[in-house]
């Protein structure tokens, strides 16, 4: 059989050359839904064999990336964003690893990851491309930064979407049941078009025989295969252009917007929209705000403990102290989250805005 990387390249390239029109668009759906499955089992199988590669554990705190080639001034931003020292060098891949550090911002706490610079066929593993890709799939938010010399950002944006990151996309809207027989139905709702013949055989591709797929919305092909696929990140991303100082700034900056970029202009330097930058970071996270209440009700404070959306009581310990999670004995929250005032909960219950939270533990 051949190697998985080869069958890769070859899909690839057969897409690639294939010209693409009424009567080559089924055959390239297939051919995409079949590099799109290839694909999937390369990933997976690096996952197993890994142990080389950065591992980044959900916090607490929502995680946010530095990504961007190298010497744009990734280190330099986390430096003055955070409490962090990251080496600051005039060359390139003066950052080998990852270096994390903590943003405070009002009264919420980020974790900043800066990253080795990525340089084209990073996903094929050059530099430690592959494993700087894939730490992107944990985070809340990823920063693509760029400089006036360094501002092509298709090969970024391709690597992102090769290690199945989306960015700035939401789920497609698809669901799947399925069925003993009667084979595979496209089912879409309200003014929804697709292609059904082509989005059968592209499911078909997949091994799915039986199956009612209900669309939910205008769907490419890419995203069907995305919905089938089902292990894709779904991650924002901002795109900030650094060193704006520079007198090579504007028409870097002009060019960018011209491909649909918007980017923060930066300057590290000059200390220009540092502020502005934690600002759009901060609002780019959802957050929720919960109140802790002591049992005896007496000392309470209504300062807001701030955490990502989604949190769950467990992460409310965790943001305490450790010890709330090793004495654990129930908890009782009042609010949105819950059916009725003091509601008894454990520590996988998933948390709302506003919520009101006592958490009793065990003695000792
Ligand atoms: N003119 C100018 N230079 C900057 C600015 N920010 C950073 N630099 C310089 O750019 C160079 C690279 O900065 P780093 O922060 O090390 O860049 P990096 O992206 O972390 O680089 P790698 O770790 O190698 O990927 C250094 O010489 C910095 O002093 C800026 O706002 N303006
Ligand atoms: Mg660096």
């Amino acid at each position: 059989m051949p190697n998985i990387d080869d069958e890769i390249k070859r899909l690839e390239d057969e897409i690639h050359k294939t010209q693409y029109n009424k009567a080559t668009e089924h055959h390239i759906g297939r051919l995409k839904a079949k590099l799109a499955k290839l694909e999937k089992v390369r990933e997976e199988r690096s996952r197993k064999g890994g142990g080389t590669g950065f591992f980044i554990k959900k916090g607490i705190y929502p995680t946010v990336a530095l990504l961007g080639p190298p010497s744009v001034g990734k280190s330099s931003i986390l430096n003055a964003i955070t409490n962090a020292e990251s080496r600051v060098g005039e060359f390139d891949f003066t950052t080998l690893t990852i270096v994390p550090g903590v943003m405070e911002y009002k009264d919420m706490k980020f974790r900043i990851l800066d990253l080795p610079g990525i340089i084209e066929g990073a996903n094929e593993g050059k530099g430690r491309g592959r494993e700087v890709i894939s730490v992107l799939r944990n985070v809340d938010l990823i920063l693509i930064t760029l400089d006036p010399f360094k501002y092509s950002v298709n090969y970024i944006l391709s690597e992102l979407y090769k290690t199945g990151i989306r960015i700035n996309e939401r789920p497609p809207k698809m669901s799947i049941v399925h069925k003993d027989r009667g084979g595979i139905n496209i089912m879409t709702t309200g003014k929804v078009n697709v292609d059904e013949e082509l989005f059968s055989a592209v499911a078909r591709e997949f091994g799915i025989v039986n199956a009612d797929i209900i669309i939910r919305e205008d769907m490419s092909p890419e995203r069907f295969i995305d919905g089938l696929t089902g292990n894709r990140s779904y991650i924002k991303a901002l795109f900030i252009m650094n060193k704006s100082d520079l007198p090579e700034f504007k028409e870097a900056y002009e060019n960018l917007k011209k491909q649909g970029i918007d980017p923060i202009p930066l300057s590290i330097s000059k200390k220009k929209n540092i502020e502005m930058l934690k600002e759009k970071i901060a609002s780019s996270i959802k957050m929720i705000k919960i109140y802790l209440e002591a049992p005896d009700k007496e000392e309470n404070n209504n300062e807001p403990l701030v955490l990502r959306d989604g949190s769950t009581v467990e992460d409310v310990c965790r943001a305490i102290h450790n010890d709330f999670l090793e004495k654990f004995k129930f908890a009782q929250v009042t609010g949105k989250s819950v059916k009725f005032p003091n509601q008894r909960v454990g520590l996988d219950h998933v948390i709302e805005n506003g919520d009101r939270l006592t958490i009793y533990i065990k003695k000792g």
